[in-house]
């Protein structure tokens, strides 16, 4: 889009989809456990569904809308049991109003049918990672086939996806998706740009605008920055009209030898500069109309 000499963007062009994405407030997404981090090395990491549920109701009260969740088993390890999948939707929806999507990643050693069968526990949303990439070490495996198939059954079983792009390439497969399956479940296209990960594209500002121009022209986007680049994936994506997703799957270091003492403290810096962007913090309802998810339970 060319601006006019008053910077304003000329007459009879439509708007940069980059200035539309975040208006009228920002959609933060808590991702409070991850697959990655150990509980004996990271204590303030929830593990339990006890822990997790506080953890919950915390980042609810601090702004965030949506709660992205990996659960652990009885010895804090990374399980897709389905029995506490159940479990915890039931919990997170008995004591929150918060979106619950649940992850479909999983850690990098979980197979594929245990990936798919998450949705049968339920969720409001889940994560669906739109390519393979390097993971430092290991690699997060997600072929052509298997995200096809996780995305039809997002659609058969009414789940709204949240479609995450580590790199460049899950852009254009997303498209690839869209084209082939058609829209998601509740019509709205909302990504997730996970930047900053060993093997994935960098968290920096010139990318995410990079990845945002290639984004469907409706489409919602959050982003992420994994690590150090936490806090300036917060700005760029504000500066960008972007909503955002932080915790402590993302980020154990709220500043430099400054251990993150519970992932209410990210969700709250994020909201406090999100109100400072003239954006505050969604609440779930304008959320779910917002990402199309529907209203599924009364909040007790
Ligand atoms: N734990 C990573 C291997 C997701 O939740 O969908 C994958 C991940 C993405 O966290
Ligand atoms: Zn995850």
């Amino acid at each position: 889009m060319t601006p006019d000499r008053t910077g304003r963007p000329a007459a009879g062009r439509s708007p940069a989809p980059i200035s539309a994405a975040g208006k009228g407030g920002t959609l933060i997404t808590v991702a409070p456990t991850g697959a990655e981090s150990d509980k004996a090395s990271v204590p303030a990491l929830p593990v339990s569904l006890d822990e997790l549920v506080t953890t919950a109701k915390e980042c609810r009260a601090a702004g965030a809308a949506v709660i992205h969740v990996h659960i652990r088993d009885d010895r804090a390890r990374p399980t897709l049991d389905l029995g506490r999948l159940i479990g915890t939707v039931q919990a997170l929806r008995e004591g929150t109003d918060l979106i619950v999507q649940l992850s479909t990643g999983g850690a990098v050693t979980d197979g594929f049918a245990a990936r798919l069968a998450v949705l049968d526990a339920g969720p409001d949303a889940c994560s669906l990672t739109c390519g393979t990439v390097n993971f430092g070490d290991e690699v997060f495996a997600n072929p052509w086939p298997f995200i096809r198939e996780l995305y039809a059954r997002t659609q058969a079983l009414g789940v709204v996806p949240e479609f995450e792009l580590f790199d460049m390439g899950h852009v254009a497969t997303l498209h690839r998706l869209l084209d082939d399956l058609g829209a998601p479940h509740g019509g709205h296209v909302h990504c997730d740009l996970v930047m900053g990960v060993p093997g994935g594209m960098p968290g920096t500002a010139a990318q995410l605008i990079q990845a945002v121009a290639a984004l469907p022209p409706d489409a919602t986007w959050s982003a992420t920055g994994i690590g150090r680049s936490s806090v300036p994936v917060i700005f760029a994506a504000l500066a960008a009209g972007g909503h955002l997703r932080v915790g402590m799957e993302d980020t154990i270091s709220f500043a430099r030898r400054r251990p993150v003492t519970g992932n209410a403290e990210l969700v709250q810096r994020a909201a406090t500069l999100a109100a400072l962007a003239q954006r505050p913090a969604m609440a779930p309802d304008q959320a779910r109309a917002m990402l199309g998810v529907s209203d599924r339970h009364e909040h007790g």
